[in-house]
């Protein structure tokens, strides 16, 4: 008897460690030179220091949550996720930092990606990539909101170049867009209908300015939208080119959780390609699924945020270890000047 139940409580526990959300992203497939177990060696307190600081950091101001996911969005959607959306513009040409949907990141967001890059450094080397930064630092928004944990596979490079304001406008999605839009986009990066969902419901946090969701006010009311929420809107934004911002979940702002579906289905989403994936008949049930069960979408989630993660990444020898996520490293001064060449730093991380 003794001996069953001890039994059946090791079962219980190796089911736990089987089916916890950590399996759900390991189960995933990756990509070619990423590892599970990337910095195990070269900077073993990689996620530690990461997360501790944007423990601080989320306590202080949690909106800055929101505004690094979508950072880590915009830089795999646009050449891959290899930190190009990190640098500063050069002489060179307009970086896609200045380009129209990257003038609402939020400043801070690069600020915090550089702060983690230092503090990385100075434990561990210049060995941590920015967009391995970028995607630990997101997968830390959104579970220190309340979202899933999971693992994330590592071992990106960064790029050499940011991208053009051309392709950071072809590739992003803009908030006006219909199902349609959103579906064909999205599928062009391999991510289907239920990844496209899921990853909408990263909307549960954060705010927008008015010019992203003023073409549902005026000239006229979208007729998707609640009464009340449009008179709401059209107080916080009197005219199209009023500079305000509102929350995007209204029921629960800075909460990671399912709400967000619950505001699509009560026709409380913000944007249209919010609002439009509830009345298209191609993902309302989606929308719906989501809405009634917060662990289903949590475990969609994790899937398509990994795919989304590894989106074009370099790896091996291609590109570099940034020193500065601002300036690539021979740009870099100080790096350039001081640092040992690229072959070296990557022995060390085996
Ligand atoms: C379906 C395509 C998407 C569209 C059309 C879209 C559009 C937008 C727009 C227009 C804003 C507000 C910008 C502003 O007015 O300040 C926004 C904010 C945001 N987006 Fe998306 N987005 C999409 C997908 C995603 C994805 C895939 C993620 C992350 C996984 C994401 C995360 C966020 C977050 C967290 C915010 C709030 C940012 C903040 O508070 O600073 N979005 N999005
Ligand atoms: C979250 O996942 C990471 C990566 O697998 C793991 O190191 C960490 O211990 C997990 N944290 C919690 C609180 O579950
Ligand atoms: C960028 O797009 C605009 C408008 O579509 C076009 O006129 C311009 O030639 C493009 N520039 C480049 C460098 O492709
Ligand atoms: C979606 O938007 C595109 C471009 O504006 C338009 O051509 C198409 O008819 C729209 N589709 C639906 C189903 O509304
Ligand atoms: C989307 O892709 C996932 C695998 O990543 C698969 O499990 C799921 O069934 C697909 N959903 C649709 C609607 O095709
Ligand atoms: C809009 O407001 C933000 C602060 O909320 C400010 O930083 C920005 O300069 C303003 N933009 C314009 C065009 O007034
Ligand atoms: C919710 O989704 C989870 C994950 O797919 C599933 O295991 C569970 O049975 C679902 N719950 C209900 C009430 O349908
Ligand atoms: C990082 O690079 C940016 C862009 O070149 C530069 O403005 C900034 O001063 C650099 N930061 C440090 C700490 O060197
Ligand atoms: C956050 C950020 O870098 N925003 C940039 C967006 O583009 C404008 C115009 O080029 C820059 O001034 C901002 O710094």
């Amino acid at each position: 008897m003794a001996l069953s139940s001890k039994f059946f409580t090791l079962v219980v526990l190796l089911s736990l460690l089987v089916f916890s959300p950590l399996d759900v992203a390991k189960a995933q497939p990756i990509a070619a030179g990423l590892s599970w177990s990337f910095y195990a060696r070269s900077c073993p307190n990689v996620e530690s220091i990461i997360r501790n600081r944007l423990q601080r950091v989320f306590r202080d101001d949690v909106g800055q949550a929101a505004g690094i996911l979508r950072l880590h969005f915009h830089d795999c959607f646009v050449q891959g996720c290899d930190g190009s959306v990190l640098l500063d513009g050069s002489a060179s040409g307009p970086s896609e930092k200045s380009a129209i949907p990257n003038l609402t990141l939020r400043p801070q967001a690069f600020a915090i990606i550089n702060d983690l890059s230092r503090r990385v450094q100075s434990e561990c080397g210049r060995v941590v990539s920015c967009s391995d930064i970028v995607a630990l630092a997101a997968r830390d928004a959104v579970f220190l909101t309340g979202g899933p944990n999971y693992s994330v596979p590592l071992g990106r490079r960064d790029s050499l170049n940011f991208a053009t304001q051309n392709a950071t406008i072809d590739n992003l999605v803009a908030p006006t867009a219909n199902t349609t839009i959103v579906l064909t986009k999205l599928a062009a990066k391999n991510l289907n209908a239920t990844d496209a969902v899921a990853l909408s419901g990263a909307h549960t946090i954060g705010i927008a300015h008015c010019a992203s969701f003023t073409n549902r006010l005026y000239p006229n009311q979208d007729p998707t939208m609640d009464q009340t929420l449009a008179n709401n809107l059209k107080t916080i934004c009197p005219s199209t080119n009023t500079n305000a911002t509102t929350n995007m979940d209204i029921r629960t702002p800075n909460v990671f959780d399912n709400r967000y579906f619950v505001d699509l289905m009560n026709r409380q989403g913000l944007f249209t390609s919010d609002q439009d994936l509830y009345t298209d008949s191609r993902t309302r049930e989606i929308v719906r699924s989501f809405a009634v069960n917060q662990t289903l979408f949590f475990e969609k989630f994790v899937v398509a945020i990994l795919k989304m993660g590894q989106l074009n990444v370099l790896t091996g020898n291609s590109g570099e270890v940034r020193g500065n996520c601002s300036a690539k490293n021979s740009n870099n001064l100080y790096i350039s000047s001081v640092v040992e060449d690229e072959g070296s730093m990557q022995a060390s991380q085996f």
